[in-house]
This record gives C-alpha cells, sequence and structure tokens, in this order.
C-alpha cells in the first residue's frame, strides 16, 4: 500500500517535470542548425538590404514583432491578409504598421526559400523574430542570440486586436496590467517602451497633448513647454492624417538610451511613454536606464527575450506557411 502510494507520487512528479520540460524545450537558439544552418546570415543579408534602400524597415520591423507576439502569441498572424478584409491588419490601429515591416519579412523569407535544403522550412514567424533582432542591430542596439522554433498561427482576426495592444493614452496601471497578463514586469514594460527610441508616430496619437489635453483647450503639463512649441509646429491643427514624426526628437535613428533622457525632460512623445516617468516606481528605472546604457540593454534583450517566447504554437497548433501572408 505504502509503496504503491509513493511510486504514484513519483510518477506524478515525473510527469509534472516532463510537461515542465516540454513547455521550455519549445525554443531555442540553434532550432534550426540541421534544417538551415545559415538561416541566420541568409536573414541577416536580407534585411540589411532592405535596411540600406529605407530606414523606415527598423522600426516597422520591430512594432510588427510586439504587434504579432501581444495578439494571439508570436505566430506570424498579424502577416495574413483575408479577402474580406477581417484580418489583424485590417485594424485601424493597422496604419502605424508601416508596409516595410511586412515587406521586410516577406523579402527574407524569399531569401531563405531561394536556398535549396531551407525551403518551406523556417516559419514566417521565426523570421520575423530574427529580422528584428537584426534592425536592432543596424540601428545601434545590442546584438542577442535569438529563440527560435515558433510554428506560424492559423487565424488572425480584426477583432482580437482591440484588447490586446495597448493604447497610447493608457495610465501606468493599464500598461502595466496588460504587460503583466503576458508575465513582463514592470522593467520589462519600460525596457520594452525603449523602443520608442527610434521610429515615428502619426500627429493623431498625441494631437490631445499639444492642443485639448482633457478636452479643454490646453496643453498636457507633462510636456516640456519648447517640446509643445515644436510639436505644434510640426502637428498644426487639422494637419494631414498621413504626417508621422520622430518618436526621439534627439537620436531618432539610433537605438540608444535617449528616450529615457527625453522622459527626464518631458520630452516623451506618448502620453503612455512619458507616464513611465510620473510615477514613481517606473521612474527610478526610467532614471537608471537614462543613467546606464548597459543596464538599459541588458534589460531591454531580456525583455524582448520574454516578449518573443509569448503564445509560441508548436505541433499541430500551427505549420510554416509557404506564403507569410496566406494560411498554406
Ligand atoms: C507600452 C505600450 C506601447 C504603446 C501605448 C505604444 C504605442 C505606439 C504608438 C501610438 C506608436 C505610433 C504609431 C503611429 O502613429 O504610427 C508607436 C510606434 C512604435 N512602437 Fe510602440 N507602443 C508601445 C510599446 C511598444 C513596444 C513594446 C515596442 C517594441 C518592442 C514598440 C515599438 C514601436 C516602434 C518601433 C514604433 C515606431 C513604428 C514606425 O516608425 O513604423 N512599441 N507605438
Ligand atoms: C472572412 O473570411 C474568413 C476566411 O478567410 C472567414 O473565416 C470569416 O468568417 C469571414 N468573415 C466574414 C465577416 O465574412
Ligand atoms: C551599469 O549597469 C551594469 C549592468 O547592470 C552594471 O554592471 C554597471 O556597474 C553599471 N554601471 C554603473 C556606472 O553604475
Ligand atoms: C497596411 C495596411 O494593411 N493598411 C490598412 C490599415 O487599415 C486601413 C483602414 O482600417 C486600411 O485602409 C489600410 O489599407
Amino acid at each position: 500500500m505504502k509503496l504503491s502510494s509513493k511510486s504514484l507520487i513519483f510518477l506524478a512528479i515525473l510527469f509534472l517535470l516532463l510537461l515542465v520540460a516540454n513547455c521550455h524545450a519549445q525554443l531555442s537558439v540553434d532550432y534550426y542548425r540541421n534544417t538551415c544552418p545559415n538561416v541566420e546570415s541568409i536573414v541577416r543579408s536580407a534585411v540589411e538590404m532592405k535596411f540600406q534602400q529605407t530606414f523606415v524597415t527598423a522600426p516597422a520591423t520591430l512594432r510588427l514583432f510586439f504587434h504579432d507576439c501581444f495578439v494571439r502569441g508570436c505566430d506570424a498572424s498579424v502577416m495574413l491578409a483575408s479577402r474580406n478584409s477581417t484580418a489583424e491588419k485590417d485594424n485601424p490601429i493597422n496604419l502605424s504598421l508601416a508596409g516595410d515591416g511586412f515587406d521586410t519579412v516577406i523579402k527574407a523569407k524569399a531569401a531563405v526559400d531561394s536556398v535549396p535544403g531551407c525551403q518551406n522550412k523556417v516559419s514566417c514567424a521565426d523570421i520575423l523574430a530574427m529580422a528584428t533582432r537584426d534592425v536592432i542591430a543596424l540601428t545601434g542596439g545590442p546584438s542577442y542570440a535569438v529563440e527560435l522554433g515558433r510554428l506560424d498561427g492559423r487565424i488572425s482576426t480584426k477583432a482580437s486586436v482591440r484588447h490586446h495592444l495597448p493604447h497610447p493614452e493608457f495610465k501606468l496601471a493599464q500598461l502595466n496590467q496588460m504587460f503583466a497578463s503576458h508575465d513582463l514586469t514592470l522593467t520589462d514594460l519600460v525596457a520594452l517602451s525603449g523602443a520608442h527610441t527610434i521610429g515615428f508616430s502619426h500627429c493623431s496619437q498625441f494631437s490631445r497633448r499639444i492642443y485639448n489635453f482633457k478636452s479643454k483647450k490646453r496643453t498636457d503639463p507633462a510636456l516640456n513647454p519648447a517640446y509643445v512649441k515644436q510639436l505644434q509646429q510640426a502637428c498644426p491643427r487639422n494637419v494631414d492624417p498621413r504626417i508621422a514624426i520622430n518618436m526621439d526628437p534627439i537620436t531618432p535613428m539610433t537605438f540608444d538610451n535617449q528616450f529615457y533622457k527625453n522622459l527626464q525632460q518631458g520630452k516623451g512623445l506618448l502620453a503612455s511613454d512619458q507616464a513611465l516617468f510620473t510615477h514613481k516606481r517606473s521612474k527610478d528605472i526610467v532614471n537608471l536606464f537614462a543613467s546606464n546604457n548597459t543596464a538599459f540593454e541588458g534589460s531591454f534583450v531580456n525583455a524582448i527575450t520574454k516578449l518573443g517566447r509569448i503564445g509560441i504554437k508548436t505541433g499541430n497548433q500551427g505549420e510554416i506557411r509557404r506564403d507569410c501572408t496566406m494560411i498554406n
């Protein structure tokens, strides 16, 4: 009797251990070692070529990865197009998803598939993760080993976007809650927001802060007055909605910790960015990253690696898409 209950416990523990091991076995840095050993250099060359054509390649790809991972997991569902315009990319929020991000993945996928042994062996989700790592390095950010082994999802819906992406007018608690739901900490939130050190924002995303704060004819007191003037010049009332401006006014093309120094001076373009400096707990993290680029880079790499693990599809939950914009 005693023995059998003991062995039962033993079996239960073994089962749990296997389960846990299985969860972590999904991603690895050398996942394509046997199937497509040169995949990283093939992707890097394609991304470099695209980056030389246009700088937007970098911010567009980085943001695409974030949106992909937050909506249904990192499964390239954001890339799927639908004939009836009901896919994730059809959500109005996509205005900011510059076509160059999609194009980067499509070009890198074509490059991978042109190598005979690699054809249809590498998922679009992994190509997006590699391309993201590459654009960060190309703009002066940290290099890191990227985990691989994601499969591509088969579902993409416009409706799933609304509740899964943060809004630029979110309060810190709302941002923190959304990130926490993906096991991302406050430090991860502050570090990942540092992605706004490159790229652009349309005027509509912050126009209330410079004209109509809290529905009154005033400006957001958290904004630096000189910066407000600059923003009002760049984004006059009734500006062409296609106009987008640099999110980091000082070093817009460099992936560095300038974003945090801007927050210290009231130069956070989005209310959600500036909010990181308004609250005591996150302010300490902002100050650390502003004063220590090494600390920022270390935390960013840690956080983007965690971001890349969200909602991974394996086995029959996914597939390796032949065309990144269509399920097989
Ligand atoms: C914390 C919550 C976040 C909010 C509220 C937010 C919101 C926004 C908004 C409103 C824009 C401007 C879109 C436009 O008008 O074109 C933007 C751009 C961007 N975001 Fe975020 N974002 C957040 C977090 C992130 C994260 C975690 C990443 C990546 C790790 C990221 C990467 C980017 C990039 C690179 C751009 C520039 C895109 C481009 O130039 O094409 N964002 N974000
Ligand atoms: C749109 O097309 C998808 C398949 O591509 C289908 O699952 C979905 O039900 C369609 N939605 C509408 C509103 O027709
Ligand atoms: C900056 O951060 C790194 C990594 O956390 C740490 O090792 C280093 O001592 C810090 N440098 C300073 C000057 O505080
Ligand atoms: C790149 C892309 O898919 N853009 C679409 C974003 O959404 C608007 C309206 O919701 C469409 O008009 C764009 O074509």
